[in-house]
């Protein structure tokens, strides 16, 4: 009989209508690799050669402030820019392009060079989802702004240029790839059935308990069904709402409660500051209603084993589509067994 825990298998992902391939029986290969911990010498809490830190100079020549809390900044090497000619190109109908324009924002998350998130106090977590609210708010509602990227690059292996717990923000005339493939999945799901897709699709897990990390009031983090990462995890608010601006300051608290609780959880996974790329996805801004639109956070992380032992998306991956080893089951019940004290805090 067939045993997804067993047997490989093709699962679904319901937000993007993609396809991944589990093999659930190579996963119970040896492993006879290192459990290296490689923990990087303590960070000072102002480095002066940081260009996020307080009272520093930036590349681009600016000075920061001396801010306290949460600092935003235009990104002075963005990759969206605002004054770029309209037009494009259309060569027989094969060779298409588009002028494409926007703003790219960085957010500190703190004045403390030597903190990241699950190291920062509740109220100060608070305060960067009340950043993203205001850049949300302010960034979407300008006419030539449709949508509005909010993600953090953490550690060196995802690319990130400086530990200083900072975040970014892209945001654009046109709908980005990603979030494009949720808007259709969810907007065909509320068609059909009136309700949020993944307000059902969180009503299944909760009362399956297979993959569940934590809950509290107003939240509930899981590895989704269809999780590529080895530990990729699903922020979802229990309530439907399509937006970060929705969301009332008991749930804005309560989304402070479980980022903490969630990164201090991946901190102890190897007991190392656990890189990933992580990311809300919500209504695009071109003034649509987006009904269907259930906000949610994303959470891509490459690490596997150790370190240095993580996951490739090569190969197979490449040229057929993802494919995963450990099953999310397995993840979460590991995810599910650590603490949420965090190592370095004791
Ligand atoms: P990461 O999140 O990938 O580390 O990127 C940090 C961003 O900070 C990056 O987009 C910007 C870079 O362009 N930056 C500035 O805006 N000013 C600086 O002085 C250096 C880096
Ligand atoms: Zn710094």
């Amino acid at each position: 009989m067939f045993d997804p825990a067993q047997h490989s298998h093709r699962r679904l992902n319901l937000l993007t209508g993609e396809w991944l391939l589990v093999s659930p029986h190579r996963a119970l290969r040896p492993w006879q690799g290192q459990q290296e911990k490689t923990e990087p010498a303590q960070r000072p809490a102002h480095d002066p050669t940081c260009y996020l830190c307080p009272g520093n100079v930036r590349a681009g020549g600016q000075q920061n402030p001396d801010y306290a809390g949460t600092f935003v900044f235009d990104n002075d090497f963005a990759a969206l820019l605002p004054d770029v000619p309209a037009g494009g190109l259309n060569v027989d109908g094969l060779l298409r392009a588009e002028a494409e324009t926007g703003v790219g924002r960085v957010i500190c998350f703190s004045p403390r060079h030597d903190l990241t998130l699950p190291e920062m106090s509740p109220a100060a977590i608070r305060g960067v989802i009340d950043v993203w609210v205001d850049e949300y708010q302010a960034l979407g509602a300008r006419p030539d702004i449709n949508y509005v990227q909010i993600f953090e690059n953490k550690g060196a292996i995802m690319g990130c240029s400086n530990p200083h717990p900072h975040g970014q923000i892209w945001a654009q005339r046109s709908l980005p790839m990603e979030p494009a493939k949720e808007s259709t999945q969810q907007a065909a799901y509320f068609r059909e059935h009136g309700r949020s897709l993944l307000a059902d699709y969180l009503a299944t897990e909760l009362r399956e308990q297979q993959r569940i990390v934590l809950e509290n009031e107003h939240w509930v983090a899981l590895v989704p069904f269809w999780a590529v990462w080895p530990f990729e995890t699903l922020l979802l608010p229990r309530r439907h709402v399509t937006d970060i601006a929705q969301l009332t300051d008991a749930e804005k608290d309560a989304f402070a409660d479980a980022l903490r609780r969630l990164t201090t959880r991946y901190d102890n996974l190897f007991e190392l500051s656990f890189p990933y790329s992580a990311g809300l996805h919500q209504r695009p801004t071109d003034g649509q209603p987006h009904e269907g639109w259930h906000l949610h956070m994303h959470f891509y992380p490459p690490l596997l084993r150790s370190a240095t032992v993580r996951k490739f998306m090569v190969g197979y991956e490449m040229l057929g589509n993802p494919q995963r080893d450990i099953t999310p089951e397995w993840a979460a019940g590991r995810l599910r067994g650590l603490s949420e004290t965090h190592y370095k805090l004791g």
